[in-house]
């Protein structure tokens, strides 16, 4: 398809996909084919066109804090695991309050507060409401959450209590890997808590993993499935083989497969969130990741903190380099810039991401 295009008809097929032409199977098995270097970049061109027309040069930028690595799971790709033997934090209320007066000056527009499945927190979620209504009235900041599975009675607690987002990755929408990544959890479940949280008002991000054993027509159910609840954000991850783990010794993927469905995501999803995470590869990876056609940084850790990554590409590094500053000074570097706040709470006040008749246009 897009091989033999010069660059006024891939300029022609980005506007076909504005206005709003959907992808065919056939069309995603030929994206997800493409092997040449010089066809993968038209792909992120046209990426990048339609990104353009909905954010312009704007990235909005993602805190990520990691308050609990406890986790009564035992996910096949996943360092917290709960057989893996390592060492794990739980934030206590004086640190939460500690970060958030760190937040307030960092130059973000949202807040992620994520945990491993910690049965401190699951049995008693009240304590993870408190955490979440701690956060929001100390940094007035929009908030993300990202608890794993948690009941319908929680997810409305929690919405009351000021989360605006819930990040809950499938991983796949292939059953049976699925089966094979989140080993001993519901798949019904997963997608509940995503369904239900969407009807009391939450903005949801879906998720998949690449270079886990799915094949093109994986991928494609992958694809489909997020499309059929409608995310408001989605994402793909290189999966990025932990030590101490079931899965420790696949070998990792190169990233070309994850920019290449992050291209194919753009086009899918033309006016939604679409996360560059500076966990996988770092800052040099955002800026591929942004290529490709991703109008978000997420991860983003302040250099003196010492809370977790997921995947933790600068375990073994001094310098994690992975804070606003940094994420600014380079997005400056590449012609992007961050958006203002207000860019981001129009999208919260105004729903309007959620309505296919208005999206936003920041141009
Ligand atoms: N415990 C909660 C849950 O599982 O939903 C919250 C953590 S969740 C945000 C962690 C996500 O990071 C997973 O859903 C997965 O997509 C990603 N992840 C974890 N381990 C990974 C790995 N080794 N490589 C790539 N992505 C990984
Ligand atoms: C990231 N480490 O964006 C974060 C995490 C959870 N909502 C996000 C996977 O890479
Ligand atoms: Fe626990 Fe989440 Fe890791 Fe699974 S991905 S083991 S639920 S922290």
């Amino acid at each position: 398809m897009i091989g033999k295009m010069d660059y006024m008809e891939l300029d022609r097929l980005a506007q076909k996909i504005i206005k709003g032409q959907k992808l065919t199977d056939d069309d995603l098995r030929q994206l997800l084919s493409l092997t040449e270097e010089e066809d993968i970049q038209k792909l992120h061109y046209i990426a990048g066109k339609v990104r353009d027309h909905f954010f312009g040069n704007r990235v909005f930028l993602y805190s990520f804090v990691y308050f609990s690595t406890y986790c009564k799971n035992n996910c096949a790709f996943c360092y917290y695991n709960r057989c893996n033997d390592i060492q794990r934090y739980r934030l206590d209320m004086k640190e939460i309050h500690s970060i958030c007066r760190a937040l307030k000056n960092e130059n973000i527009h949202m807040v992620d507060l994520t945990m491993g499945e910690d049965p401190y927190f699951h049995s008693e979620p009240q304590r993870f409401v408190e955490i979440v209504r701690t956060v929001k009235e100390e940094t007035g900041l929009p908030i993300m959450i990202s608890p794993g599975v948690m009941d319908d009675r929680t997810l409305s607690r929690l919405y009351e209590s000021g989360a605006d987002f819930l990040a809950l990755y499938q991983e796949t929408h292939d059953k049976e890997l699925y089966a094979k990544l989140r080993v001993g959890q519901s798949f019904e479940e997963r997608l509940h808590a995503r369904e239900f949280a969407k009807k009391v008002g939450f903005f949801v991000e879906d998720g998949i993993l690449t270079g886990v054993g799915n094949d093109i027509e994986s991928t494609i159910k992958s694809l489909r499935g997020m499309q059929k609840n409608e995310p408001d954000m989605v994402r793909v991850m290189t999966f990025v083989p932990q030590e101490g783990t079931p899965l420790a010794q696949v070998d990792q993927e190169s990233s070309l497969s994850e920019l290449k469905i992050i291209s194919i995501l753009r086009l899918m999803f033309p006016d939604r969130l679409i996360p560059a995470s500076l966990d996988l590869e770092g800052i040099d990876g955002m800026v591929h990741r942004l290529n490709a056609g991703a109008n978000v940084v997420t991860s983003i850790i302040p250099s003196d903190s010492s809370l977790e990554g997921v995947v933790n590409y600068d375990r073994e590094l001094e310098e994690r380099d992975r804070d606003p500053k940094s994420v600014i000074e380079r997005l400056k570097s590449i012609g992007m810039e961050p958006a203002s706040q207000a860019d981001f709470n129009k999208i919260i006040d105004n729903n309007s991401i959620r309505s296919s008749k208005a999206p936003v246009v920041m141009l």
